[in-house]
């Protein structure tokens, strides 16, 4: 078995705990009066808050980096088990990331049993799998450069198919109940690509995949408009994204991730009409000024942030019909920052928005619509925004055995100091 090397005991975030208690009581109750004014129990918002769960993905562990060069700090992780220390080590801190999605082959196991073991021993489990045809693989036969699923030699799309179903073999030794499928395929010219073959080439290997999935398997279809095809992508966006869904069946979804959109993209709605029509399969959380997944979530428009949220909340309320409970995810690349420190801010980030969120007077909200009251619809969404939701956030990792304040007690186990000598 694996070595976990230095771990974040339980004993320390006690000791974090114990210095921190009296302060998170006192601010928590003082925003419990202000929250019964409004009608609402703070206990059973602290509740819902503490359920949320969010999956990490491998490589967000890992520094990222631009086509201009990679600047990975010490401590990084070196194989997929300590990569999943590290996921391990964040879900002990937050108490809501209980899950990894492994990308193949970056992860892929020797032995997967082994690892599922050694991922039960830190207390998590598996969340999507993400298979890779959007780089060419070691001792592959056919090269993706000029796509994979949409590849117009059919033997290349056989390729891309066995890939993926590769992964499902993975998946289910790990436990996974699901494959994410996000592919490079486009054109960097106009006139590259025909944009309707190359459609119905990437349906009918979706097709082929999902046929050859376990029955109690999901497959998400993450669209995105460009890179690494800077013209067109195959598949652009949610639209398409939807069509395809509906066409392949009812166990395909679509995939949303909030960096894959053109500036200004109106995306809490995307989210809402995906809820509408029984098709929204996850959720991938990053933030950017620019472009993708640059930024850390919440770090530019946490409003957005908030209005996503509304509607994945407005979605649970009203019952979901035949969409799944959606998947969340975070997917960021981290340059600069220690990526575990970057992920554990992003988890609160996305906690608070959804706490926010469950704090919307749905009720006055519908009369204000129904009135057309623009200016007091606006207040009811900002007046949940504008709530300081931090003492629920931390009440709720005291009750369920994370730290009151996770970035902090990070620091303070000197986490990253001890790996860097682990992991030299
Ligand atoms: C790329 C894509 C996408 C996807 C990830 C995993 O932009 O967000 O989720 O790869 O395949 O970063
Ligand atoms: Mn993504
Ligand atoms: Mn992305």
């Amino acid at each position: 078995m694996a070595q976990t090397g230095f771990q974040i005991g339980e004993e320390f975030i006690r000791a974090h705990n114990e210095r921190r208690k009296g302060e998170v009581q006192r601010d928590y109750e003082a925003l419990g009066e202000r929250l019964k004014r409004r009608g609402l129990a703070i206990d059973r918002v602290t509740g819902e808050a503490s359920a949320l769960s969010v999956a990490l993905p491998s490589w967000a562990v890992g520094t990222g980096g631009t086509r201009f060069g990679r600047f990975p700090g010490g401590g990084e992780p070196r194989s997929v088990f300590e990569k999943l220390v590290d996921c391990g080590t964040i879900h002990t801190l937050t108490r809501v990331t209980p899950r990894v999605a492994l990308h193949i082959p970056w992860d892929r196991p020797d032995d997967p049993k082994e690892l599922a073991g050694f991922a039960a021993s830190l207390g998590i489990g598996f969340d999507a799998m993400n298979s890779n045809t959007f780089e060419d693989q070691k001792g592959q036969k056919y090269s993706y450069k000029f796509g994979s699923l949409s590849h117009t030699d059919r033997a290349v799309r056989e390729q891309a198919i066995a890939h993926n179903l590769a992964c499902v073999e993975i998946g289910k030794a790990l436990g996974s109940k699901a494959l994410s499928v996000w592919i490079g395929d486009g054109g960097n010219f106009p006139g590259q690509v025909d944009f309707r073959e190359s459609l119905e080439r990437y349906i009918a290997s979706i097709e082929a995949i999902e046929a050859g999935m376990p029955r109690d398997w999901l497959l998400y279809i993450e669209y995105k408009l460009y890179e690494p095809a800077f013209y067109s992508t195959v598949l652009n966006d949610w639209g398409t994204a939807y069509y395809v869904a509906e066409r392949v069946g009812p166990r395909v979804f679509c995939l949303v991730d909030l960096g894959h959109h053109a500036p200004n993209v109106n995306i809490e709605m995307v989210v809402a009409r995906l809820l509408q029509f029984g098709k929204l399969g996850g959720f991938h959380f990053n933030d950017s000024k620019y472009g993708d997944d640059d930024l850390d979530a919440g770090s530019m428009k946490p409003f957005q942030l908030f209005l996503v949220f509304h509607e994945l909340v407005n979605g649970a309320l009203r019952g979901r019909g035949k969409n799944p409970e959606p998947a969340y995810m975070i997917d960021q690349s981290h340059n600069v920052t220690d990526p575990v420190e970057s992920l554990i801010a992003s988890v609160e980030e996305i906690q608070r928005a959804y706490v926010q969120a469950l704090l919307v007077d749905r009720e006055a909200l519908a009369t204000f619509q129904r009135d057309n009251d623009a200016v007091m619809a606006l207040r009811t969404l900002k007046a949940a925004f504008t709530t300081d939701v931090g003492p629920i956030l931390a009440m709720g990792r005291l009750r369920t055995g994370g730290a009151a304040d996770p970035l902090a007690a990070f620091r303070e186990s000197r986490y990253r100091e001890h790996k860097g000598k682990e992991r030299a």
